[in-house]
């Protein structure tokens, strides 16, 4: 896992950079050099996967300004791997960013949820504004 600059907000005791070291287990589902995926640990559909980036980042903001290349390729193709892993490739799946506070983003490492196994519905539940 590598520090970026501009990136300060970055909290490396979260939750997935704990998973990341080894210091927390995961049931790993995919992993290379720029990317670890394992099971969600509360599974909202009989597939519900977590694509993370190997590198520091907190989410889409920082993740699309100073992650290179590699690393953006890596995170959308492990997610089209995943798919092909559990199964839903053809049955089809949702991909989910939570980002930021109105995203509803709980753990503070850029994540990409794959969820599939059943028909998802047509969209994402939005929640009255008192939520
Ligand atoms: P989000 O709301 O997008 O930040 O989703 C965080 C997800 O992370 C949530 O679906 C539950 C999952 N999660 C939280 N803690 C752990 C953990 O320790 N292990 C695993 N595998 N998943 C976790």
């Amino acid at each position: 896992m590598t520090s970026k600059p501009g990136n300060a907000a970055y909290d490396p005791t979260n939750i997935f950079a704990r998973i990341l070291r080894g210091e927390l287990p995961c049931k790993k589902v995919y992993e290379d050099d720029h990317v670890l995926a394992f099971e969600d640990i509360r599974p909202l559909l009989p597939v519900h996967v977590l694509v993370i980036p190997k590198g520091a980042y907190v989410g889409m903001n920082d993740f699309t300004a100073t992650a290179s290349g590699d690393e953006i390729a890596a995170l959308y193709r492990a997610v089209g791997e995943v798919a092909r892993l559990k199964g839903v490739a053809d049955s089809g799946y949702r991909i989910i960013v939570n980002n930021g506070v109105d995203g509803h983003q709980e753990v503070p490492h850029l994540h990409v949820h794959v969820l599939g196994g059943r028909k998802v519905g047509r969209m994402v539940g939005v929640q009255p504004a008192a939520d």
